[in-house]
This record gives C-alpha cells, sequence and structure tokens, in this order.
C-alpha cells in the first residue's frame, strides 16, 4: 500500500506546484473556452525562469530561429537586436498585472454610438468630397482637392494604371457601403450614376486582379442587393431597374477575357487593355493571388447569367497554380511563369502576392459548396500550419514566442526573410471563418501591437529589427476587418477598443483638407495625395460594422459574406446547394459559419469566466508589446 501513498503524495505536490506558479504568474492554464484545464508541471517552463528570458526557447522560438539559417543580411539584425535590451521573462510580470484587463473589459454603449458616427463622418468625408472634386474620374487627391485618373503620361506606372481604369472606380466600389450605412437613397442615386456614366469602352490597361475585385465585385454585390429582396437590407429594389449593372459586369468580365487567351497553363496573363485584349508587350509572370483569386467574383456572374465560361476560366488558373505546388511542402510560391509553370518567386506567405488566394479557396466553397475548393483550402491551411506558422503551439497557453506566420520557401520551408506585410493582418479574419479562434486571436494581437506602437500599419514590418522596412500606409482596411470579424464571433470588448484605436488614429494622423491621406511614412506620418478606393469600400464599412450591433447585417437570418475588397455577397441558394442538398459534415460547417454570422447572444458561446477577459492573457500581450519594441 505504500507506493500507493507516495503516487498520491507526488500527485498532490504536482497540482500544488502548478496552482502556485499559476496564482503566481499567470502561466498555467487557459481557463475555460477551448481549452481543458490541464495542470501541466513543466520543467522546459522552469528553466525559462530561471534563465530570465523566454527567447531562449529552441522548439518555440522563432526570434531565435532565424539566427540558424541566417546569412550576412540577417547577421547584421542579430547585432543590431543584442543592442535591444532584452526584458526578462519574470519582468513582464513587474506592471500591474490588471493593466490590460482594466483598460479592455468593457465599452460602453455611448461610447459605441460615439465610434459608430465618427466612423459614418469619416466615410462622407471621403465620400462627399470624391463626389465633388473628383467623379466621374477614378480617385479623389485628398490633398489638392482635385480627381486622380490613370497616368497616360506614364504607362508603366503600374502603382497607378493597375487600378485607375477611367470607369469612376470610387463610386463604383462604394455602393454597397452606401447600404451598409443605411443611405438607400444615395445608393439609388450612384447606381443611377453608374448606370448613366460608366463605359468599359477605354483604352485603359489595367490589372485583371484588381479590375475583377474592385469593380466586377461591387457591380455584382449591387445588383443582387437590388433584386433580391430576401438579402440583409431588404427590399431595396429601384424602380425601373433592368439589370443595367449586371450587364455592365458582363461586358467588363468580357473584356478581362483575352487574358486566359494564349496562356499553356491556363493561368492568366496579369493585365489587359479594355479596348483591344493582352498588349503585344506584356510578361509572362504573375502573382499567385492575382491569377488565383477571380474565383468568386467569376462563378457569380456565371452562375447569375447562366453561361460557365467565367466559373471555368477561374477555376482553371486555380486548378494551374494549385497543381504546381511543391510537393514537400505543399506549398505555391508568390510568382509564376504562365507559360512555363515555373515558379519566378519561390516565397510563400500570406500576404503580398498570395493572401486572397487562399482566402478565395474558402469563400468559393462557402458559396458554391465545391468540394475540391474545400480540399484545396484545409490542405493549403495545413500547409501553412505545418512550414509558415512559428512560435508556441497554443496562443494562450505554454511559453515560446507568439505564434507569427513567417515567409518561406516553397520547396524546403527555409525562412526567406525577417519581415511581415500589412495585407497579412487579414489572415486572423479567414481564422475566424474556419473556427481557428485561437490562432486568429494571437496574429490579430500581433499586428495591433505594430498599429499601437506606430498609430499605423507600415507596409513592411521586420519582426528581427523591431521597424518597419517599407513604412507607407495606404489606409488599408486587413487589419480592422480582422478585427471585426474576431469581434463578431468572440463579443470581447477588447475588439471595440481596437477598432477605436484606429478610428482614432486615422482620423489625427490621415485626415487633410478634402478627405484622407495615404501615409508615406509612418514614423514622420508625412503623406501621399492618394485615397485609395478601398478605404471607402473596406475601411470605413469594417469601422461603421464593428460599432453598429442593429446593423441589418447582424441579424438573425443574414446569410452573406465579404469578398476580398469588402463587397457584400448574400449565401444564396441560387448560387449554391450547400445548405439544402450537402453533406451532413458540410452543413454542420455552414452552419456554424451562419450562427458566426447571426450575431448571436454571445452568452451561448462563451463561458461565462471567458466573456469579460481579455481574449489573449495579459502576460502573452505584454510579452507582444515587447517584440514589437513597445515596452
Ligand atoms: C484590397 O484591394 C483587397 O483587400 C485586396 O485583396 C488586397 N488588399 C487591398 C486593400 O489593402
Amino acid at each position: 500500500m505504500q507506493w500507493r501513498s507516495i503516487v498520491v503524495g507526488l500527485l498532490v505536490l504536482r497540482v500544488a506546484l502548478s496552482c502556485v506558479l499559476w496564482l503566481a504568474f499567470g502561466l498555467g492554464p487557459s481557463w475555460g473556452f477551448n481549452f481543458p484545464i490541464k495542470f501541466s508541471f513543466n520543467l522546459h517552463k522552469i528553466e525559462l525562469l530561471k534563465n530570465g528570458d523566454m527567447a531562449t526557447s529552441r522548439t518555440n522560438a522563432w526570434s531565435q530561429n532565424v539566427y540558424d539559417n541566417r546569412d550576412h543580411q540577417e547577421k547584421t539584425c542579430s547585432k543590431i537586436s543584442e543592442n535591444i535590451p532584452k526584458k526578462s521573462y519574470l519582468s513582464f510580470f513587474k506592471t500591474s498585472r490588471d493593466e490590460y484587463d482594466r483598460k479592455y473589459s468593457s465599452f460602453s454603449d455611448a461610447l459605441k454610438i460615439k465610434m459608430r458616427g465618427m466612423a459614418k463622418d469619416m466615410f462622407y468625408f471621403g465620400y462627399d468630397n470624391y463626389m465633388k472634386y473628383a467623379f466621374p474620374e477614378d480617385e479623389l487627391n485628398p490633398i489638392d482637392c482635385e480627381g486622380r485618373g490613370p497616368d497616360v503620361l506614364n504607362p508603366s506606372n503600374i502603382n497607378i494604371n493597375d487600378v485607375l481604369g477611367n470607369y469612376s472606380l470610387t463610386l463604383i466600389d462604394t455602393l454597397d457601403t452606401l447600404l451598409v450605412l443605411g443611405n438607400v437613397s444615395e445608393f439609388h442615386r450612384a447606381v443611377r450614376l453608374v448606370i448613366d456614366t460608366v463605359s468599359f469602352d477605354k483604352d485603359s490597361t489595367v490589372q485583371v486582379f484588381e479590375a475583377n475585385i474592385r469593380i466586377l465585385g461591387s457591380l455584382i454585390s449591387a445588383h443582387i442587393l437590388l433584386t433580391d429582396p430576401r438579402h440583409p437590407f431588404g427590399d431595396v429594389g429601384l424602380e425601373g431597374y433592368d439589370d443595367e449593372l449586371l450587364r455592365l459586369a458582363h461586358d467588363l468580365a468580357v473584356r478581362l477575357l483575352p487574358a486566359f487567351e494564349n496562356t499553356s497553363t491556363g493561368i492568366p496573363y496579369p493585365r489587359v487593355n479594355l479596348k483591344s485584349g493582352v498588349p503585344p508587350d506584356s510578361i509572362n509572370e504573375t502573382c499567385t493571388a492575382g491569377a488565383g483569386s477571380l474565383l468568386v467574383e467569376f462563378g457569380i456572374l456565371s452562375r447569375l447569367i447562366g453561361d460557365s465560361t467565367f466559373e471555368w476560366v477561374a477555376r482553371r488558373a486555380v486548378r494551374a497554380l494549385w497543381s504546381l505546388r511543391s510537393n514537400e511542402t505543399g506549398l505555391l510560391g508568390n510568382v509564376v511563369n504562365i507559360q512555363t509553370g515555373q515558379w519566378v518567386g519561390k516565397q510563400s506567405g500570406l500576404g503580398a502576392g498570395m493572401d486572397s488566394f487562399y482566402e478565395y479557396l474558402l469563400k468559393s466553397y462557402i458559396l458554391f459548396g465545391e468540394k475540391e475548393d474545400y480540399r484545396m483550402f484545409i490542405a493549403a491551411y495545413k500547409s501553412i500550419q505545418s512550414h509558415l506558422r512559428r512560435g508556441r503551439e497554443a496562443c494562450n497557453e505554454g511559453e515560446g514566442d507568439p505564434p507569427l506566420y513567417v515567409n518561406v520557401n516553397m520547396f524546403n520551408g527555409q525562412i526567406m526573410n525577417t519581415w511581415i506585410d500589412s495585407l497579412q493582418a487579414f489572415f486572423p479574419g479567414l481564422q475566424v471563418l474556419i473556427g481557428d479562434v485561437e490562432n486568429a486571436i494571437c496574429l490579430h494581437a500581433f499586428y495591433y501591437a505594430i498599429w499601437r506602437r506606430f498609430g499605423a500599419l507600415p507596409e513592411r514590418y521586420n519582426w528581427q529589427l523591431q521597424a518597419p522596412d517599407v513604412h507607407f500606409y495606404p489606409l488599408r482596411p486587413e487589419l480592422v476587418e480582422s478585427t471585426y470579424l474576431l469581434y463578431q464571433a468572440t463579443k470581447n470588448p477588447f475588439y471595440l477598443h481596437v477598432g477605436m484605436h484606429i478610428l482614432q488614429s486615422i482620423e489625427k494622423d490621415t485626415k487633410v483638407k478634402c478627405g484622407y491621406a495615404t501615409l508615406h511614412h509612418v514614423v514622420d506620418k508625412s503623406k501621399e495625395d492618394r485615397m485609395e478606393s478601398f478605404f471607402l469600400s473596406e475601411t470605413c464599412k469594417y469601422l461603421y460594422l464593428l460599432f453598429d450591433e442593429d446593423n441589418p447585417l447582424h441579424k438573425s437570418g443574414s446569410r452573406y459574406i465579404f469578398t476580398t475588397e469588402g463587397h457584400i455577397v448574400p449565401i444564396d441558394l441560387r448560387l449554391t446547394w450547400v445548405c439544402e442538398t450537402g453533406p451532413r459534415w458540410l452543413r454542420a460547417y455552414v452552419h456554424h459559419l451562419m450562427v458566426l454570422r447571426k450575431c448571436y447572444n454571445p452568452c451561448e458561446r462563451i463561458p461565462e469566466e471567458r466573456r469579460f477577459a481579455l481574449p489573449l492573457k495579459s502576460a502573452y500581450m505584454r510579452q507582444i508589446d515587447h517584440m514589437v519594441g513597445l515596452s
């Protein structure tokens, strides 16, 4: 019997020690929600505490691992980072443990209303000035109060000409935001203006991807919202409307089709001239996101007009890209030759050049219910988790660096550089859609820490140097998009604080005479005279929705997704068979999605003890702050 007493004694000792560690340092098991309470006595953790530096963890530390693979440039980086005083793990707890909890644990209704009003004013300041000074041109120059069209003097200025096609881009891109704001009369006026004034018969060479997501996507979305009384905004039909927006969308899509001709792989050319097709001097290289993010819009168009051509070419492009993934890692690169199928850019990441490829695998599946899209997405997600994700295993427990998704070589998974870009900030929103909320919480927290440090997201942030690599911020929506989706999933007031912070930074640092201007430099806050159309179509839309709990989109029964440009597409039985006839697991998944979208009572999903707690433990938030140079 003696051995039993010893075993029981040891167990009691272990539990007691775990409790002491937990109570003293907050390092123990996470409480409730997704993680069962586990009492773990982790010798490795004790080592870290003794050594006083969590970056020494070999298994979970990306800040450490990177030194193993680095060349001269990284050696320079390591020198610089050596100068940054490393804080002891224990020192994270020297400040008041409840500082973050106190700051983020509530958000009053009055403040919500105020922020909603601020988001609305922000939108109208940009929109009204665009209509006053810029329409029918594509964009507003918010500093000079003038319109901007394609750069005809410099055709190689793709930064401008890829997007601006001389087709009133900002007006078109903004249509459904007017409905989100409840302004049906202005929505009708804007639709009329588009019908009466927009033509795609233009000598403009634009990027197929940009024309698709900003123009085609918006036209289709507005058409569906106008014609289907079951959509979230109800019956907003326009008298005399005769499918003109759909016809415009069709006309544009036909003009984009030449991009899919004369390509040996089926992967489209990156640009077309709207009048004359693919330019004779076109390059044979395209990025994965550009070629592989056409399926949502092309698929909807095909299904609405009953012509499968568009979906067929877009799907062929996705399949072709997918077939070129690495056998070893399952990853794709970021730039490919459309004739040879060779990868020109071998970098695999979640940001520029790749972001919406992943997004559209999942969203195509949600819309159309095609199993192959789901299979591709799940396989891609697994490869991402295995090869791109670094840091500790669980977001909210254990030791090691915070989880981060790095850029790797698609063939061997070796880290390629030490930056992440601002586009990747969309990824937590996608993780919310698949129900991986814990990973979403952590990645979002990292990006929010960068925002707190600079009051914006630099286009590229070097996590090794703890400094921006590329300094501009063109009013992008990705962080607020993820913030909104995380709020919908968790109802945690923390995300309202994040939204308020973003709103206030944009108001303070980018507002100029006639709108909001691109930040040229996130540190000195110098500006460029440009307001991209996605500022009104996405950034303002997500900010407003975040604070507008009663928006029709959040009402029970609303079923919709956002395209990558933030356009609302109701999940519609005309487009998918999933809800009715799909297999059980698929229906269960879609049901999960619906629950997420229905603004359900959070009490049903989030246990009491977790509901008013921070989504990420304060200790981990402080750790991230430290790692981006905030403390
Ligand atoms: C938008 O045009 C879209 O979200 C696109 O997918 C990439 N990002 C820009 C805004 O940053």
